[in-house]
């Protein structure tokens, strides 16, 4: 068993308890899989060191949830899952996975069509069936068909954040193995693409037949794919291929060159090398047979008069002209944040209190967090009014005063109207250290419409930060169509910072829009968009989203000291 196939057991069983309109449980169920699927460990290794009140220990697991993990490691299988798939003999995953289609949806839809994954929901809707169910009209059944194809547009790709755990694992297993020297990632991982195609794995080794024998039996892959003497290929439990290649030492720099740059990447690489009269392969850089370097990237690099260049930025995009020159920028570091400025907190749909969001984010290393929860037009959510935010300003000095170390800032995640005034007084805006604002309905506009709408909310003296500008979901849902250049032109006259949201399925701004926003002098804002304590590790991949933009720390206002973040903002 592994903790990816708990975690989702896990999630269907909220999702079903979603269906059965059951309080709170479905939420706890959600927190505990994403804490299972993020562990480094093995469940199972856990609770074999430290029985069930180790499982307990798991952040969000509490004792009802341990038991049934306990369940499941002892006997294979959780009853209550099996009952709840009884009821609801359906691929609740598949379902969900779709823009738009909740839990309330997917049971409305097995009770009246008797629908029960995606091929009978697609045919449903072309037929025209969904649009005749109650609460339901030809628009919604006109999404969930654009969802379809959106989703299967991008099938056979896997989220960064959703697979990075289970990788980093892989590689910590391998590397302590006694005949492995060498173990890491190349590929899309290694540049921290956002969307992962497979995993390429390189290692050095003086017995490859073993390396290949553990890789083939490791407990994350299911099934061999092809194996060889110095190539092998599996798929992994997790529905991803990987490949691992094993190499000689001097070998293994050519090689994390030769498969880290996408491919225009390499082929500029390639050029550049021919002309200067060498040849360039997963083996080394050769001037006819002699091999002239090959056991680092940098000593290739360094033969093509060219600076190493970070793996995030190879694609051909200007760094190796850069490069050439010696003219890189020096990239925002992983450990350059010391504030994260979009925390939701139990006050609306955040999973944990003020004071856990801040002991959470102290541990991790930061030392300032601002608390955005959303607003009142966001009802779902339990959003504020100026009331609430008043109470929650007090409430905040009081938890300050409880806590040292970490310093907690008063923010919310403010609504944009469709006509770009927002849903929460200036007066009270004014109260607060940090303001963000967000489109979070009325995605439908014409892309003028919506910039407009925008443009307006940023012109509001009291709004500092733009939130996920685009509102896109990578695999879910296309961005609002906006006009991004004028949105960074206003940024740089309004002073509106613009955030880099490190949600791993929002990571908004992307890279491009990063790299536009950056050479316009705009500041940015890397923030992990947190609802829960264990989403504070979401940071690196705002981080690498920044650095695949080009960003330096100087661009992000949130590496600075709290006292000189505030005196950039408006
Ligand atoms: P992915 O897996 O779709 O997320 O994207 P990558 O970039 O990991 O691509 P993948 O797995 O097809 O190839 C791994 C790396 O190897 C990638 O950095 C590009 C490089 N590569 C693969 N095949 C070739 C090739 O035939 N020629 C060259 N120059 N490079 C290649
Ligand atoms: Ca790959
Ligand atoms: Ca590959
Ligand atoms: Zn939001």
């Amino acid at each position: 068993m592994s903790n990816q196939e708990l975690a989702k057991i896990l999630n269907e069983m909220a999702a079903f308890l979603d269906m059965k309109e059951v309080e709170f449980k479905p939420r706890a169920y959600e927190h505990a899989a994403f804490s299972v699927q993020s562990l480094e460990e093995g469940v199972d290794e856990i609770y074999k060191k430290g029985g069930l009140k180790a499982l307990e220990d798991i952040p969000g697991v509490g004792r009802g949830i341990a038991e049934r993990i306990e369940e499941y490691i002892k006997t294979g299988r959780i009853k209550d899952y099996e009952k709840l798939k009884k009821q609801f003999p359906i691929d609740i995953e598949g379902l969900m996975a779709i823009d738009g289609v909740g839990p309330k949806l997917v049971k409305k839809l097995y009770q009246e069509l008797k629908i029960k994954n995606l091929n009978e929901l697609e045919k449903a809707a072309k037929a025209g069936k969904l649009s005749k169910i109650e609460g339901l009209g030809e628009k919604s059944e006109q999404k969930i068909l654009r969802g379809i194809e959106f989703l299967r547009q991008s099938h056979g790709r896997f989220l960064l954040g959703h697979i990075l755990p289970t990788v980093r694992k892989m590689l910590d297993n391998l590397r302590v193995l006694s005949y492995v020297k060498r173990a890491e990632p190349a590929g899309s991982i290694r540049r921290m693409q956002e969307t992962v195609g497979d995993l390429d794995i390189l290692v050095t080794s003086d017995k490859p037949s073993k390396v290949m024998e553990y890789f083939v039996n490791m407990p994350e892959a299911q099934d061999v794919l092809s194996s060889g003497p110095t190539k092998t290929s599996v798929r992994l439990e997790i529905g991803m291929d990987a490949d691992l290649r094993v190499l000689p030492p001097e070998s293994f720099g050519a090689a994390l060159q030769y498969f880290t740059g996408d491919k225009y990447h390499n082929i500029a690489v390639r050029e550049i090398a021919i002309k200067k009269g060498y040849k360039l392969n997963e083996y080394g850089l050769f001037k006819g047979k002699q091999l002239v370097a090959g056991r680092t990237e940098e000593e290739i690099y360094k033969k093509l008069d060219m600076a190493w260049m970070e793996p995030e930025i190879r694609t051909n995009s200007g760094e190796i002209e850069a490069s050439l020159k010696g003219k890189l920028p020096k990239l925002i570091g992983y450990d350059d944040l010391r504030g994260d400025m979009q925390v939701q907190t139990d006050w609306t749909d955040g999973e944990n209190s003020i004071k856990e969001m801040a002991e959470a984010a102290k541990s991790q290393g930061l030392e300032y967090i601002v608390i955005t929860d959303h607003t009142k037009s966001l009802a779902m959510a339990g959003g504020s009014d100026e009331k609430k935010l008043e109470r929650q300003i007090k409430e905040i000095d009081k938890i300050q005063k409880q806590i040292s170390g970490i310093k907690i800032l008063k923010g919310a995640e403010v609504n944009i109207n469709k006509d770009g005034t927002l849903d929460i007084n200036d007066e009270t805006l004014k109260k607060l250290d940090v303001v963000g604002a967000s489109v979070h309905s009325n995605f439908n506009m014409s892309e003028q419409d919506m910039t407009k709408r925008i443009i307006r909310a940023m012109e509001n003296p009291n709004v500092d930060i733009l939130f996920h500008p685009t509102g896109r979901l990578i695999q879910k849902r296309e961005p609002y169509k906006v006009n991004i250049d004028e949105i960074i032109k206003t940024a740089k006259r309004t002073k509106t910072v613009l955030e880099v949201n490190a949600y791993p399925e929002r990571l908004d701004l992307k890279d491009e829009y990063i790299r536009k926003a950056v050479s316009a002098g705009v500041k940015l804002a890397i923030n992990s968009d947190a609802h829960s304590v264990a989403h504070f590790k979401f940071l690196e991949f705002g981080i690498a989203q920044a650095r695949r933009g080009w960003a330096k720390k100087n661009d992000v206002i949130n590496t600075r000291p709290w006292q000189e973040m505030l005196k950039l903002l408006k």
